[in-house]
């Protein structure tokens, strides 16, 4: 079956239900019969990214790589979702404009408190005490989208309520049936 491909692409703070979301919504895309790949933060710092670090300048070519294998896929008729932190606003706007397309961006917003409470990975314990630096949230800059095409509030909303939110979006666009 022919199919247009689309970028989804989450960005939030660390804990917030990016990769969550990500994994939860392949299979049903899937289903629908969309090619899907994930392309993950922690993945691809292992893979593609290997060796990066944290600064801003790091962080930027960790982004723009996302954002041109994303565009690749995309061109190729497949779903790219990306899960990673992305915090800078610029660098996320850059892989918008190199998309050529539907570039849908997902604020995957959740408080710090409610993120910082839960701590899946641990990781706000050691930014806050200094063992893990520039962390983003807490010692290095998150800057929320201004018009993110979708927001998801995953401190009230389910994971189901919150996919059930970008699905009837997709719809709605004919992205999806
Ligand atoms: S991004 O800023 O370049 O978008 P990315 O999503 O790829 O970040 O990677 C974030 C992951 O790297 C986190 O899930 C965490 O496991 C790990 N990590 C290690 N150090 C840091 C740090 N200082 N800030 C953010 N994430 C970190």
């Amino acid at each position: 079956m022919h199919q247009n491909g689309f970028i989804l692409w989450f960005t939030g703070l660390s804990g917030a239900g990016k990769s969550t979301l990500a994994t939860y919504l392949a299979p049903k895309l899937k289903e629908r019969g969309c090619k899907v790949e994930i392309l993950d933060g922690d993945e691809v710092r292992e893979n593609l990214s290997k060796g990066l670090g944290f600064s801003k300048e790091d962080r930027d070519t960790n982004i723009r790589r996302i954002g041109y294998v994303a565009y690749l896929l995309a061109r190729n008729g497949c779903v790219s979702i990306t899960a990673a932190f992305s915090p800078y606003r610029e660098i996320r706007d850059e892989c918008r404009k190199i998309a050529q397309a539907p570039f849908i961006e997902i604020f995957v917003d959740a408080p710090l408190d409610v993120v910082e409470a839960r701590d899946t990975k641990g990781l706000y314990k050691k930014a806050r005490a200094g063992i893990i630096k520039q962390f983003t949230g807490i010692s290095d800059p998150y800057e929320p989208p201004h018009k993110a095409e979708i927001v998801v509030k995953t401190g009230d909303e389910s994971i189901e309520e919150s996919a059930g939110k970008i699905l009837k979006y997709l719809s709605a666009k004919t992205l999806i049936r």
